[in-house]
């Protein structure tokens, strides 16, 4: 195949040779291709075509039972050193793991055809845009791709004859979970994914790009890559806030990316515009602000648990053009289901394993749909969509969140006193693991800013870049960190979460204006609880005082663990983070 880039030939045609496809195909962005890969993917049971009436141009695609998640383990950041993936990535030295890789993608893709998809992650064009080329043996990879990002010829004709693009090779192969990888190499801008079909392992411009490879470039160049949502915050005075927040997978960004607030701050005329759920890339404006943008062009989001209350903004986004992956099948319609979509589930159904489904399954407590399952839907579907969402210079942020699922310790919602303490709390996030990657769920760990899985290089000079970058800007964000997930002693969460996050939302804007108070406690600041507007909640101001509670015995016990975890950095964590903890402990004292 000829291309104008040079470099994009020479990967296309090597790659062609290695993995021995019988045929290469250029995805052109056009309707046409699209629609007869669909049908394509149709004729041979890749995808199922749901009911055109209820829900058009939607389709339903299985996983493989091994193959349903991100899977931490096999995942590798690939550098000359291993100084340069630090302690808290797997590491395989790249000469080695192009040795191991090529062995396991010759002749992989035999028989297949090999599709060459040019992405961009940003609007074609934006200067916070980068461009792709994936490379993929698998239909559904591209109908996903062409969702989740802008693809096309456009792409290449804004690529022309540069070099300066991340280069991706998928192949499913075999689906073998022992030969899996998903290895970067941030210093070749070279992403290689094998033996996988799923979601964050395959669609490459999203955790491989824009997040593993993108966070290295962004620390090279002066920028940031973040796994976190942006969302814009409308006043009743029409001036809107904008926000960005970290979460660890699974742990509610899109759900509060497209948050609709409660009837009392509705009718006010509060509204929430979202900007974008997964991914952010910051940068210093010109006015010395941070600047941010979603370099996505889709929701590849959580399926389970979103219905009419919880998330009607998501739901409505998936009722066309959308690809859900691992649900359950229901007959009764040609429809989807999931657990928590509503109180009704089919009677006859096809579970996400490919076995019959209804009430006796369901009674014996056999999931219609994978915890993990997904839908990837197009932005443009979504109901909230900020009118920003294309600004190729990104919306200005004033605050920014971090957050995790803690039963104990952590409040309902506290502040950082100044950039780096609050660098220092989005370094010590903790979270309980969800079903987003392989491995046991509920289990505490260190999640720090929610890119333990998806930060390209060392972890403590990832630190010490978020330090610099708050030298760099004039007007710093505020910085908090919020936890929807407090439980009771019998697990119950005790904060209603969902839509009543406003309530949170609106003093940290006050804050950010200065208007409202707050109570200093040895870990931040805290909101005063009559501060938190409790109007319409089944909630007294008590119950929102023991949300906000800050244990000292639980948190003497985490300084000790951040402390260990600290260790892994030795000298390299920086000597700001240090002296935070430090002071923590002191006040703790
Ligand atoms: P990824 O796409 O994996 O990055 O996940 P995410 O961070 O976008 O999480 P998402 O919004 O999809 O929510 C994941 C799960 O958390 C769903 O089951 C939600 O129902 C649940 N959830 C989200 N927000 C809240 C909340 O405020 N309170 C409670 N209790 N659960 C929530
Ligand atoms: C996550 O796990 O954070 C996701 C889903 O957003 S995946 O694309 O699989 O990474
Ligand atoms: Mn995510």
């Amino acid at each position: 195949m000829n291309f104008l880039s040079k470099g994009v030939e020479k990967f296309v045609n090597e790659s062609a040779e290695l993995c021995q496809p019988s045929k290469v195909v250029l995805i052109d962005g056009s309707e046409e291709q699209l629609e007869a890969l669909r049908a394509e993917a149709v004729q041979t049971g890749e995808m199922i075509k749901l009911n055109q009436e209820i829900l058009p141009g939607c389709y339903l695609h299985r996983t493989k039972p091994n193959d349903v998640a991100r899977v931490e383990g096999r995942t590798f950041i690939c550098t000359e050193k291993q100084e340069t993936a630090g302690p808290t990535n797997n590491w395989i030295q790249k000469d080695e793991a192009y040795k191991i890789l090529s062995d396991i993608y010759r002749g992989s893709m035999k028989d297949r055809t090999m599709y060459v998809i040019p992405y961009s992650m940003g609007a074609v064009g934006s200067p916070f845009s980068k461009i792709g080329i994936e490379l993929t043996d698998s239909i559904y990879v591209v109908l996903n791709m062409a969702i989740m990002t802008r693809v096309g010829q456009k792409v290449l004709d804004q690529l022309g004859t540069s070099d300066d693009f991340v280069k991706g090779l998928h192949s499913k192969a075999d689906v073998d979970p022992e030969k899996r990888y998903i290895c970067q190499f941030p210093e070749d801008n070279t992403i290689m994914s094998v033996n996988s079909a799923y979601g964050g392992n395959v669609l490459l411009g999203k955790k491989c790009f824009a997040l593993r490879i993108a966070s290295y470039q962004g620390w090279k160049e002066g920028w940031m890559a973040e796994h976190m949502l942006i969302l814009g915050l409308e006043k009743p005075n029409g001036e809107t806030k904008y926000i960005a927040a970290a979460f660890p997978s699974a742990c509610g960004k899109t759900n509060l990316a497209m948050l609709i607030p409660p009837e009392e701050f509705a009718k006010k005329g509060y509204k929430i515009h979202t900007v974008g759920d997964d991914i952010a890339w910051i940068r210093v404006g010109k006015d010395g602000r941070l600047y941010a943008i979603n370099p996505e062009n889709g929701f590849f989001g959580v399926a389970p648990g979103t219905n009419v209350k919880s998330n009607p903004n998501a739901l409505a986004s998936t009722r066309k053009n959308t690809i859900f992956t691992n649900v359950c099948h229901n007959l009764e319609n040609n429809t989807v289901w999931w657990e928590g979509l509503d109180k009704n589930p089919p009677k006859k159904a096809i579970d996400w394993q490919g076995q019959p489904w209804g009430p006796e399954q369901q009674a014996q407590g056999v999931k219609g749909a994978h915890p993990n399952s997904r839908f990837t839907a197009p932005t443009a579907n979504c109901p909230c969509l900020s009118d920003q969402f294309e600004n190729p210079e990104g919306v200005p942020l004033d605050a920014i969140i971090f957050g995790g699922r803690r039963a104990k310790t952590a409040p309902l919602v506290y502040e950082a006193r100044n950039w780096n303490h609050g660098v220092f709390v989005g370094s010590i996030m903790a979270s309980e693991t969800t079903a987003a990657a392989s491995g046991a769920v509920g289990v505490v760990r260190r999640d720090p800013m929610a890119m333990l899985p998806f930060c390209g290089y060392h972890m403590a000079d990832y630190f010490a870049h978020w330090i610099e970058m708050g030298k760099k800007v004039s007007h710093q964000p505020k910085i908090f960190n919020v936890n929807w997930f407090r439980t009771d002693e019998e697990g119950h969460f005790l904060w209603p979460g969902f839509g009543d996050n406003m309530r949170v939302l609106d003093w940290i804007i006050r804050r950010c204006e200065g208007t409202a108070e707050a109570v200093e406690t040895p870990i931040g600041f805290v909101p005063k609880p009559e501060d938190i507007n409790l109007n319409g909640l089944n909630m007294t101001t008590k119950d929102v005082a023991d949300l906000l509670t800050v244990d000292k015995k639980l948190w003497l016990e985490d300084a000790d663990n951040i402390e260990e975890f600290y260790k892994k950095f030795g000298d390299k964590l920086p000597k700001e983070l240090r002296a935070e903890l430090d002071t923590l402990k002191n006040n703790l004292k």
